[in-house]
């Protein structure tokens, strides 16, 4: 099975958003392994985000992503980088679709609620930078007959 890091800004923890995030995800049928409410260091940020150091927004990426908590989270399932990175939309909320978390949620580029990652091999990455081991539940739900 598939893993994929998905985590919810400041802007969407700030915003009451966790609930309704978290219901799309459960809706869906992803299962989620690993969730946690957290602050960001600055130096977990700057890695996160390592491949932007040179864009000229990245030192208001990294104050607007260590501003408040976040909610990340480790989902599980076919195909799931795929499938979060359609539930989450477009890079620019403007450009994302209705019914996508951004498209229904954010406004700016800037605040754009979410992050997912981007394919299977930063998704294991991040999924490494952001969780122990031992914070990822194995367990089965009883309902995957119906969503495979
Ligand atoms: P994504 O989060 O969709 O993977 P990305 O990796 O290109 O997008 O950029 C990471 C984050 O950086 C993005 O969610 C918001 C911010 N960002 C990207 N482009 C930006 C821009 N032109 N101005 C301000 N912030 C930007
Ligand atoms: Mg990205």
């Amino acid at each position: 099975m598939e893993r994929t890091f998905l985590m919810i800004k400041p802007d969407g923890v700030g915003r009451n958003l966790i609930g309704p995030i978290v219901s799309r995800i459960e809706q869906k049928g992803i299962k989620i392994v690993g969730a946690k409410l957290m602050t960001v260091s600055e130096d977990l940020a700057t890695t996160h985000y390592g491949e932007h150091s040179e864009r000229p927004f990245f030192g208001e990426l990294v104050d607007f992503i260590t501003s408040g908590p976040v909610f990340a989270m480790v989902l599980e399932g076919e195909n799931v980088v795929e499938i979060g990175r359609t539930l989450v939309g477009k890079t620019n909320p403007a450009e994302s679709a209705p019914g996508t978390i951004r498209g229904d949620y954010g406004m700016t580029v800037g605040k754009n609620i979410i992050h997912g990652s981007d394919s299977v091999e930063s998704a294991e990455k991040e999924i490494a930078l952001w969780f122990k081991e031992d914070e990822l539940i194995d367990y089965s739900l009883v309902n995957a007959s119906w969503v495979y």
